[in-house]
């Protein structure tokens, strides 16, 4: 890849915004990006492979757990600072990104909410410096967008829980050492589980050929009579509502996480067209390229503006899951698009792996999908303002 020469669009000032801290936060999760991400992601990427030997660094910077308390390991930051860290992340990779989403959103913190004190502290400070590795099994072959009607299930042994089914479609599920795993108890229940790598009848064979998220490992899950010792249950929350309470911490740190995408590809075309010249000028100079450009930096400026906001509402404990589902679907969709629209401002450069907007837009295909996909999150809206489902 072309040297990162990463300069970030900040056209309202939200800089003024932050504190002192969050700037702290922020720069160093760059400067980290730009040293250790931006050299090696696009032959990790192009080869398929997650880069392990940035798991060190991403506990460092405090990617792993970035809210949860220092007592824990994680670094005790707010809600604004995790979304910065996001932010920069994604700037670099949305896979890497989702490996620290994952391990902060849908290990830790179930872990953290739902889980007994043994838990919390057999896992959490290991998760937090990355010694292990984490991954959140929801999704089944036969229920993606409706993961209520799951099929895996435990069984009350006794002694022990004895554990059924497959999930698909597991980020860090072909290298982690534990899973957090929601399945049905025998009535009908949803529980959450852990699940630990060498326990007998467990397996993560990994999903190959992916044209999307190269750079992160995914795979599925699959439980052939796993008896899982009755300690690792978590027991503090159950019902759907527990793993949507995590994807609600996930989802917003997606959202903050598209925005680094977005700023990306921006800042990367925009430096392109003025250095590009056919017809004997800078392409940056002809109204078409500019229209792109200046659409691009004002759809930012509101993802930048709506994510602020929300982590203000985070950080009082008022925002709500749909707002954070509208933000979420914005600012994955605004990505994509700036994607789309840089890609074409770098001609036939830009479908090369020397810049990284094609790999961030094939990267977004999965972000908008994941975590809840474009349409469900707008039916959470029409749900949210109307008062009736329209899922069913
Ligand atoms: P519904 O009847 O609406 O709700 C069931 C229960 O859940 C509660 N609830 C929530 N709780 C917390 N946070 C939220 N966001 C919540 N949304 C709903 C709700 O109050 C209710 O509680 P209770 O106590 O009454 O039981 O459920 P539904 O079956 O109608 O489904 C609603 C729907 C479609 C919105 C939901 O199922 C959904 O969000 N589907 C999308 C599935 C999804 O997002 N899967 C993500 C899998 S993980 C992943 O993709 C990780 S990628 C990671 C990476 O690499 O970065
Ligand atoms: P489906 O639910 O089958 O949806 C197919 C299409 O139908 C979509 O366009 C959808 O919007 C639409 N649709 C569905 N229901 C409705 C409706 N009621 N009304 C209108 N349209 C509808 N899951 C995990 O649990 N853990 C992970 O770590 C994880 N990581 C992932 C990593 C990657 C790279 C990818 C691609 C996915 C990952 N997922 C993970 C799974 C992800 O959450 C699901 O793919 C997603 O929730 C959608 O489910 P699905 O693919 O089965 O699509």
């Amino acid at each position: 890849m072309a040297q990162d020469l990463f300069q970030a669009p900040d056209y309202f000032g939200l800089d003024d915004l932050l504190t002192e801290e969050h700037k702290l936060v922020r720069d160093a999760a760059r400067e980290w990006v730009k040293r250790e991400v931006s050299p090696i992601i696009e032959d990790a990427a192009q080869k398929a492979e997650f880069p392990k030997e940035i798991i060190g660094g991403l506990a460092e910077i405090g990617a792993f757990g970035p809210y949860i308390p220092e007592e824990y390991g994680g670094a005790g930051l707010d809600q604004i600072s995790y979304g910065l860290i996001m932010q920069e992340i994604e700037r670099g990779d949305s896979g890497v990104r989702s490996t620290a989403s994952v391990q902060s959103s849908l290990v830790m913190y179930p872990i953290w909410k739902y889980g007994t004190e043994e838990q919390k502290q057999k896992f959490l400070p290991k998760l937090a410096s990355g010694e292990f590795i984490g991954c959140f099994g929801l999704t089944e072959p036969d229920f993606g967008s409706n993961p209520g009607g799951m099929v895996t299930n435990i069984k009350d042994m006794g002694d022990h829980y004895l554990l059924n089914g497959a999930k698909m479609w597991i980020s860090n599920a072909p290298f982690a050492d534990i899973a957090v795993v929601w399945a049905k108890n025998e009535e009908g229940r949803i529980k959450g589980i852990i699940v630990e790598r060498g326990m007998e009848g467990f397996s993560t064979p990994e999903t190959h050929n992916k044209w999307s998220l190269r750079a992160s490992a995914t795979g599925e899950l699959i439980f052939d009579n796993v008896k899982v010792p009755k300690e690792n249950l978590m027991p503090n929350k159950d019902g759907l509502g527990a793993p949507l309470g995590c994807l609600d911490s996930a989802r917003y740190g997606i959202a903050w996480g598209a925005i680094g995408a977005a700023m990306d590809c921006y800042d990367t075309a925009l430096r392109y067209a003025k250095e590009r010249v056919q017809f004997d000028k800078p392409i940056a100079g002809t109204q078409l390229q500019q229209k792109k450009l200046a659409e691009m930096i004002t759809e930012i400026t509101k993802a930048q503006l709506l994510t602020w906001r929300l982590g203000v509402l985070r950080n009082e404990g008022n925002a709500t899951s749909a707002q954070i589902s509208m933000a979420k679907r914005n600012n994955v969709d605004m990505a994509l698009n700036i994607a789309r629209e840089a890609r074409q401002i770098l001609g036939a450069m830009g479908i090369t792996g020397e810049y990284s907007i094609m790999r961030h837009m094939m990267n977004l295909e999965s972000v908008i999908t994941y975590e809840g996909t474009h349409d469900i999150h707008l039916l959470i809206t029409g749900l949210d303002i109307t008062g009736i489902p329209a899922f069913k």
